[in-house]
């Protein structure tokens, strides 16, 4: 089974960036044959960005991964721009690609009403690049969060779509959302997911936070007026979203942690709910300032992988081009 995830180079990747992706990466390790991670430069500069900034961003987002378990000599592990494949099929694939289809992207319509000076047409790609990202590797599973639900659908039809006018050439991808913490709320507004972009400061925990940080933003987290630890009832979103958590960080299931807090107090709850995400999160953040500062070693990783990733992605654009009529033949 071949597994293709991308993430964007934000340095300061989150909580729930973690969950809903990265814990995914470093399982599918075990089971890719091979597992392919990606991390999308290309895509952060559909927004306003700083190219120094970006240049570091990659080499935080690389340092992260690695410190969370991603090995690069078990999975391939690559910069996007360092496969040129990824743009040149991102072309070929917006000539397959309903223009009526973009225009219905959920991302597409909250980020370009947030930008103030510029909606740019990479914005509106996005998504076919995403899906050049994926089908340039014939992936058969891409393990996301369920924000990402609706860009994988579309990579499912440009498939089709390619597959009816051109012949069978490209794999139609399964969407991988984990069961629990697919979607984690922001601490601050739990009717929002947890974003790089729009969150709130303190409603957002970041993987590198300290263990104070975390207790302070845990312990300020919106509840409600009650005092059940439960996840439905009007209004439960924010202890709702606080179970989920405690969920995936303890290994256990939401109807224990439920029983267990029983009677408990918001503020007991809360308290355990910090200590055990600075439990979780502490390991990578040590190994982290470990890894960070050999910038060489971190380049000479993401350039390995880029060798293994541009060997895959050259045959799928040669049998691109080859059914499009592109090129000599
Ligand atoms: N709140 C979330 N809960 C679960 N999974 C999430 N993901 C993002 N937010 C949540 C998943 O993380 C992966 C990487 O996402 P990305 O590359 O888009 O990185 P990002 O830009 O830092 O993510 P954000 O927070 O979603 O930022 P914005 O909103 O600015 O784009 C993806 O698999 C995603 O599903």
């Amino acid at each position: 089974m071949k597994i293709f995830s991308g993430i964007q180079p934000t340095g300061k990747k989150h909580l729930g960036n973690y969950i809903g992706a990265i814990r995914q990466y470093v399982e599918g390790q075990e089971q890719g044959d091979p597992a392919i991670y990606c991390i999308v430069d290309l895509h952060a500069i559909t927004v306003p960005w700083d190219p120094t900034v970006l240049r570091t961003n990659v080499h935080d987002t690389t340092a992260i991964l690695i410190a969370a378990g991603l090995d690069p000599d078990r999975c391939i592990l690559f910069r996007q721009s360092d496969v040129r494949q990824h743009t040149e099929l991102c072309w070929l694939l917006s000539a397959v690609t309903a223009h009526g289809d973009l225009n219905r992207m959920h991302q597409f319509k909250d980020k370009s009403e947030r930008q103030r000076e510029l909606v740019s047409a990479g914005l509106f790609l996005y998504p076919v690049l995403q899906a050049a990202d994926v089908l340039a590797y014939k992936a058969d599973t891409v393990p996301v969060g369920e924000d990402q639900r609706q860009h994988v659908e579309l990579m499912r039809e440009i498939a089709r779509r390619f597959n009816d006018r051109f012949g069978e050439t490209l794999v139609e991808p399964e969407l991988r959302i984990p069961e629990v913490g697919a979607r984690i709320m922001d601490l601050q507004h739990p009717r929002n997911k947890m974003a790089t972009t729009g969150g709130s400061a303190h409603g957002t925990v970041y993987v590198l936070d300290e263990p104070a940080a975390i207790n302070k933003k845990l312990k300020s987290a919106v509840t409600d007026s009650g005092s059940e630890v439960r996840r439905d009832g009007e209004g439960k979103e924010g202890i709702a979203n606080l179970i989920e958590i405690l969920s995936v960080v303890r290994d256990t299931d939401m109807d224990s942690i439920e029983r267990q807090f029983e009677g408990a107090g918001y503020g007991d709850f809360k308290g355990a709910v910090a200590e055990a995400i600075v439990e979780y999160l502490s390991p990578t953040r040590e190994r982290y300032e470990e890894l960070r500062p050999d910038e060489h070693a971190l380049e000479a990783a993401l350039a390995a992988g880029a060798e293994k990733a541009r060997a895959i992605a050259s045959e799928t654009l040669a049998e691109v081009r080859g059914a499009m009529g592109i090129g000599q033949g």
